[in-house]
């Protein structure tokens, strides 16, 4: 609010009834027409049209008559000849002919003409005075300003402080005089004037004109009261109507006196809450939210009025702040598990966990309220500020999705933000954007702002440069309902108004609490460093409960007891809860999940991991589906250049062969046909970057009209969403991340435009992919595929920064896991994600159906092809895919080089692309007899026993690691200790399995060792492996094309050195 408050100079607040009243003292008028007063010769006082605001306007009408008498209307030409003339004051007026029937008008004109002011009177048929006219133009003009302006006004501010850190602590907003009525004068004479009201305003209610004086003080009190509200941008004429009709009529804030007392029980237990934490935990951080205790009534009230209006499943994101109170008195977790947080429990199952104020939950419960079951779930989330809500938006859409709900009227989602962070973080208008997206919207989320007028100790006029922290909101027209936090019936009247608008319009609704931060940033932070003065006002300001209850009492809603006897009982709960949770052992990750997958881990075996290859029928059907057009080709006209592509398509598949597009439509394809939701989501990711996917072909004639072949292959298929997302990867990312943990049984990818933009997502890659099920054993499935590859195409074409996912991979480089015939799935299942680099189709198509086949769920990361889309030798037969075939983690050499291995001189292992240089270079070069290439095309987990097998096929081969990336890039600084691990242990393990067989293998595994090869080599030391690749550097590529060529040479050349 501070730039709004500044922008005005201000004046000692007075009440509101006053405030208005100050203005109406009449000023002294000024001349009317000044420039050319004298040639007109008429009194103003006789002319009185020419009073005030109008006389700009005649003046500019004056000179134009003078230039050309026919450019203005009639009565102008009529008033300036006729004053000219020298017409007698108060008669150079005329009348223009009426255009418009009166008969809509249902206030007598009587009884609009001024009592005083000497203007002839009206009578039936004489022309309309002009100052009624003006009048009301002003009345008009005065209530729209109320409507656009009056939040700058309004009496928001529990403290009562412009800025929470101006010196002159005691200001306040702005009187309305300066705000609304700075242009338009009248006298305390017209106070008690009729004035009819337009249809733009519903302070009448019933009646269609009221005495200026009530006018003034029904806008006062609907929008400069406790209430600011910030609408009028919207576009909608229906939607503004709406919230003026909601916000306007007088006492729409009242209360019933069984409200109030709702009200005050819950403001107890918010209050309470805090407190009890207080007492029991002094010196622990819990981000409480005292002085901002309204939040949780407030949050109760919304979740109310949308379950009564049909809403049965609510998803909330929030930051620190109250987080714990949100838990207990909103979801009402047991508290006894939440007390146990603060005990330093150890947790009984795996993960690492988080922070107390981080974790989610879920709860199925009855809304005492409304009678109706409802779900509440809270998203866990990590520090970062924010980068919860579109993760937020993404589980919610899924929830709609999977119930069939798609207009949002079932599931919706409630954000929370504190000031500082909904300015200033950017992914918050990345969010912003998504909510009308055909494919990503949430059908309206209600956003609540815990506005405590601070950010750590940073000061709003620090923090932001927009009028309001919730200023980010009218880009998508939502409106904007500033309150004072310490008037809970402002507060609950605009819950109301809030929860309506989202069942009505389905769109977003910012909720600003305007409050106040009772302690530091948490509460063994000292305040008084950096806002002494605000601090100082704070401890001053009673809190809202006792004020509350104060007023209750006075009312005689409630008695003294009565508020003591609800304060005793809740603190008597907590006590209660506090004993209880003294008896707990241990803590259990698993109670603070968000989503759980009912039914998808129960009786199944955590190591079985089903087949991924898929029978020919199967893949037949599905290419040629996928390479034919629509079904009513006739009339639907495709692109020429497409049923050349189709035709391509259809090609392969009669011949048995698909290519990097037809292997994953074929992936998609049978996942569908398994009833698994696919969606895939990124920017132009229907087309596909590189124009490759084409899987949704549009009408060249006929708008809108387009066909989505993979959602039309079997009729009783899952369906298949692919979108086209807003130009956003950090928000589209943490979408597809919420969408892809609400249900274990969908495949979700995001597509990386290129790999390179990815970076802007990091937080979530982060916060939430990387680490998510460590934190917060939450699992997901979620695919990224990254476009990779150094093909030079600059520094931000080329690198996916696959070295970071592998960084981030957490399996021990140090430690190389015991064979075993599960080995992968082992693998898989201990792993934080899954990095790859496919070189084939087929590869491609197993490891995306593998997804799913996993009895658990893993994010995988895919380092995609750019140029391989089209290489021709980058094919795979129906052979590496059909019933029986599986995703293979290593593909290894099967040429000249296989047949005679111990004549190879060198192996080199590679991984993605570079594969066909290196193929290429073999073969132009004839030493396919010398070289051996093994391609990695599952880097992490890395497939130790894969490749420990290999190195041991070519035992007198130099071992080597190609990569096109820079040496401080790609896959290298990941591998080389995995490998020094590998060849180190073949030893070790061999001396090992003689005399230990099976004994560290069943301590780890709880079951005898299965058999396994152990590999023989002449080797006393152990073997080693060396780098061939690009140099070290900073940029990920040259931005040349010569330099790039060069250090292709090269790393070839070296390749191929014996
Ligand atoms: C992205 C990010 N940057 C910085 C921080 C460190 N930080 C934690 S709380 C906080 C202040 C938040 O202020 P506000 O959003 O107003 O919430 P409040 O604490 O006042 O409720 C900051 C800067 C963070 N958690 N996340
Ligand atoms: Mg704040």
């Amino acid at each position: 609010m501070h730039r709004a408050r500044a922008v005005f100079v201000v004046s000692n607040k007075v009440g509101s009834s006053e405030r208005f009243a100050s203005w109406l003292l009449n000023k002294p008028q000024t001349a009317a027409v000044t420039v050319n007063a004298n040639r007109l010769k008429s009194s103003t006082a006789a002319e009185p049209f020419l009073n005030g605001s109008s006389s700009a306007y005649v003046e500019t009408m004056y000179n134009t008559w003078l230039s050309d008498p026919n450019s203005v209307h009639a009565s102008w030409d009529a008033f300036f000849r006729n004053a000219t003339n020298g017409a007698q004051p108060g008669a150079a007026y005329q009348s223009p002919p009426n255009l418009a029937p009166y008969s809509k008008n249902e206030v007598p004109l009587t009884s609009l003409v001024p009592a005083s002011g000497g203007m002839p009177s009206i009578s039936a048929g004489s022309p309309i005075n002009e100052k009624i006219i003006d009048d009301h133009l002003a009345v008009q003009a005065i209530i729209r300003s109320y409507q656009a302006r009056g939040h700058l006004a309004a009496d928001v501010d529990p403290l009562g402080i412009t800025t929470a850190n101006l010196p002159d602590l005691g200001m306040r907003a702005p009187s309305s005089e300066l705000i609304m009525r700075k242009y338009f004068k009248f006298d305390e004479a017209d106070m008690d004037r009729v004035f009819k009201l337009p249809s733009t305003t519903f302070i009448g209610e019933k009646e269609k004109a009221l005495p200026l004086r009530e006018i003034l003080n029904r806008l006062e009190q609907a929008y400069c009261n406790n209430i600011g509200i910030e609408f009028m941008f919207i576009n909608s004429l229906e939607q503004c109507n709406w919230i003026r009709q909601r916000m306007e009529p007088p006492n729409v804030t009242k209360m019933s006196n069984d409200q109030k007392r709702l009200i005050l029980a819950r403001l107890t237990r918010s209050t309470g809450f805090e407190n009890f934490l207080a007492k029991k935990w002094s010196s622990e951080k819990r981000f409480g939210l005292e002085g901002c205790e309204i939040l949780i009534p407030a949050m109760k009230q919304v979740i109310d009025v949308s379950t009564r209006l049909g809403v049965e499943s609510i998803i909330m994101g929030m930051p620190h702040r109250g987080r714990l109170n949100v838990l207990a008195n909103v979801c009402r977790k047991p508290l006894h598990q939440l007390f146990t947080q603060f005990a330093g429990l150890e947790a009984e199952d795996d993960g690492s966990g988080d922070v107390k104020y981080h974790l989610g939950t879920y709860i199925e419960r009855l809304n005492r309220v409304t009678n109706k079951n409802i779900r509440l779930a809270v998203c866990a989330n990590p520090s970062h500020l924010e980068a919860v809500d579109p993760v937020v938006q993404g589980k919610t859409r899924a929830e709609q999705f999977y119930r069939g709900d798609n207009e949002g009227k079932k599931v919706m989602s409630i954000l929370l933000h504190g000031d500082a962070a909904f300015a200033g973080q950017g992914v918050v208008f990345e969010t912003m954007h998504l909510s009308d997206l055909p494919a990503y919207t949430t059908h309206g989320t209600i956003h609540i702002v815990a506005n405590n007028q601070i950010g750590f100790t940073t000061d709003p006029r620090h923090s932001r440069s927009s009028a309001y922290c919730t200023d980010v909101a009218r880009v998508v027209n939502a409106p904007i309902f500033h309150v004072n936090g310490d008037n809970p019936e402002a507060v609950m009247h605009v819950c109301n108004v809030a929860a309506e608008w989202r069942a009505t319009f389905h769109k977003d609704v910012v909720i600003d609490i305007v409050s106040y931060r009772r302690n530091g940033h948490n509460e063994v932070d000292e305040p008084m460093f950096t806002q002494p003065l605000m601090y100082r006002t704070i401890r001053k300001t009673k809190p809202v409960l006792e004020k509350y209850a104060d007023q209750l009492i006075s009312e005689g809603v409630v008695t003294a007891e009565e508020v003591k006897d609800v304060k005793d009982k809740y603190e008597k709960i907590c006590e209660d809860a506090y004993n209880q949770a003294k008896q707990e052992t241990h803590i259990k990750y698993k109670d603070w999940l968000d989503s759980p997958w009912s039914g998808f881990f129960e009786g199944k075996d955590p190591l079985k991991m089903s087949a991924t290859g898929v029978v020919e029928e199967t893949l037949v059907h599905i290419g040629k589906r996928f390479s034919s057009p629509p079904p009513n080709a006739a009339e639907f006209e495709i692109h020429k250049g497409l049923l050349r592509i189709l035709k391509s398509r259809m090609e392969m598949v009669e011949n048995r062969t698909v290519d990097w597009a037809l292997a994953e439509a074929m992936a998609f394809g049978s996942l569908l046909k398994e009833g698994i939701h696919v969606r895939l989501s990124g920017e132009d990711v229907e087309r596909g970057t590189f124009s490759h996917r084409h899987h949704v072909l549009h009408h060249q004639k006929v708008d809108k009209a387009t066909y989505c072949p993979l959602a039309h292959l079997y009729p009783d298929q899952a369906p298949y969403t692919v979108c086209n997302s807003s130009l956003s990867e950090y928000g589209v990312l943490g979408f597809e991340v919420g969408y892809s943990v609400t249900n274990p049984n969908a495949l979700v990818l995001w597509e990386a435009q290129f790999g390179d933009f990815n970076n802007v997502a990091q937080c979530i890659i982060d916060q939430f992919i990387s680490s998510g099920q460590a934190k917060w054993v939450r699992q997901s499935g979620l695919v990224l595929l990254q476009p990779h590859g150094m093909e030079g195409m600059g520094p931000e074409h080329s690198s996916a920064r696959l070295e970071r996912f592998l960084q981030m991979s957490a399996d021990d480089p140090d430690y190389m896991p015991p064979e075993c015939s599960d080995y992968e799935v082992r693998q898989l299942h201990d792993c934080n994600w899954i990095v790859a680099n496919c070189s084939t189709p087929a590869s491609y198509f197993h490891i995306l159906r593998r997804q799913i086949a996993l009895p658990f769920r893993k994010p995988l990361i895919i380092m995609t092809p750019k140029s391989l889309l089209r290489h021709p030798e980058a094919r795979s037969s129906f052979d590496e895919m059909v019933d029986g075939t599986n995703f293979r983690r290593v593909i290894t050499d099967d040429g000249p080089a296989a047949k005679d291995p111990s004549s190879v001189r060198k192996l080199s292992f590679c991984t993605g692309r570079v594969y066909y240089d290196l193929l290429k270079e073999r073969r132009d070069r004839g030493l396919e007899k010398d070289i051996a290439i093994c391609r990695v095309e599952q880097i992490s987990p890395f497939p130790y026993d894969l490749i420990k097998a290999e190195v041991a096929k070519y035992p007198n081969a130099q071992l080597v690691w190609t990569q096109e990336e820079h040496k401080n890039m790609g896959s290298w600084s990941y591998i080389e200790p995995r490998f020094r691990t590998l060849l180190q242990n073949q030893k070790h393990i061999r001396a090992k399995s003689h005399s230990q067989e099976g004994s560290w293998f069943s301590q780890l595994f709880g079951r005898s060792q299965p058999a396994r090869q152990t590999v023989e080599t002449d080797c006393e030391k152990p073997r080693t492996i060396s780098y061939n690749g690009r140099a070290t550097a900073a940029s990920p590529a040259t931005g040349s094309k010569a330099a790039h060529n060069k250090e292709l040479k090269n790393l070839l050349d070296e390749f191929c050195v014996l």
